[in-house]
């Protein structure tokens, strides 16, 4: 795999430069990669993944980062994480055993309307960017959105809030875009990770619910893996477990949604760092936070890679 090279993984991206750059990806790996359009944002953007299909095609890996605007270090790791694969495929023997079973799907942005307004208006937003009430508010927050328990606890009605559900499950065209394509191919999704941050965590079903998932054992254990993986790169401590129990209650995340029709591996990481600076991680720590978090998300994929 090549990677276009003058493209630097350790800054942060407006929008423009990540379309830019799944431009070039696909181009410089057209026998590797290729970008496929999910859908539209509200503001008529196109959304893009790229898809890294095996030879035997059949488990899915999916994963998204971006969903929230302000989180800017979690569409940093998805363009890692896809420079890692592809510079490291021909040499790893773990990568290329991952590859040759399993159908990667990567979304580097899903809220590319709230991502770019983060960029030009206001550094700490985070909700999608929908008019509501007549436009006296804006913007949904995605990751309550979809249909799980959609706004019985840990979301707003109110159009203002951070945290407001939407009008109704999947009224967001974004999260309608992702919900129907893992629903079509749901029986082939392994697994499925959204990256956020900050807080240092790895969050397994459920967020609305104390119930315990019905595979909660494996999903402790492969995220205590990846909890160990990631601490021996720079000594980081995660914590492991439902979000329920670990954090607060919360409904309608893709997560929790994802493992509701029947996703076995679901997961919310959650980047550094524990609040020193929060949603404003200065650029020097994207190298180190994407090198800790690459082989978590790894030890992940090969855990599930032997189910
Ligand atoms: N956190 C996630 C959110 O959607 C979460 C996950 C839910 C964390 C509930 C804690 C409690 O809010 C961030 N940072 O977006
Ligand atoms: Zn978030």
């Amino acid at each position: 795999g090549k990677v276009p090279e003058g493209y630097s993984y350790t800054v942060y991206h407006p929008m423009e430069e990540i379309y830019h750059w799944m431009y070039r990806i696909k181009e410089s790996n057209s026998e590797l990669v290729t970008q496929h359009y999910l859908g539209m944002t509200y503001e008529n953007r196109p959304m893009y993944y790229l898809k890294k299909p095996s030879n035997k095609a059949k488990k899915i890996i999916w994963m998204d980062c971006g969903i929230h605007a302000r989180e800017w270090i979690s569409p940093a790791f998805c363009q890692w994480f896809v420079k890692e694969i592809l510079q490291n495929y021909r040499t790893d023997p773990k990568i290329q055993s991952f590859l040759q079973n399993l159908d990667f799907y990567v979304l580097p942005v899903l809220n590319i309307d709230g991502y770019i307004y983060s960029w030009t208006t206001e550094r700490l937003w985070r909700k999608s960017r929908s008019p509501h009430v007549n436009g006296t508010c804006f913007g949904t927050d995605l990751n309550r959105n979809f249909n799980a328990s959609w706004c019985n606890i840990g979301a707003s009605q109110n159009c203002s809030s951070l945290t407001f559900c939407g009008m109704a499950p999947e009224s967001e065209p974004e999260t309608k875009a992702v919900a129907r394509f893992i629903e079509e191919r749901k029986s082939d999704v392994l697994c499925f990770l959204t990256i956020h941050s900050y807080g240092q965590y790895i969050l397994t079903p459920y967020g609305y619910k104390t119930d315990l998932a019905n595979n909660h054992q494996e999903l402790m254990e492969a995220g205590e893996k990846a909890a160990v993986a990631l601490k021996e790169k720079h000594g980081t401590n995660f914590t492991v477990g439902p979000t329920s129990s670990i954090l607060y209650k919360n409904s309608g995340s893709s997560r929790d949604w994802a493992h509701l029709i029947g996703i076995p591996f679901s997961y919310t990481f959650e980047l550094r760092d524990r609040g020193t600076y929060g949603f404003i991680l200065p650029p020097d720590q994207i190298q180190p936070t994407c090198e800790e978090t690459t082989p978590a998300v790894m030890t992940i994929i090969e855990y599930v890679n032997q189910k």
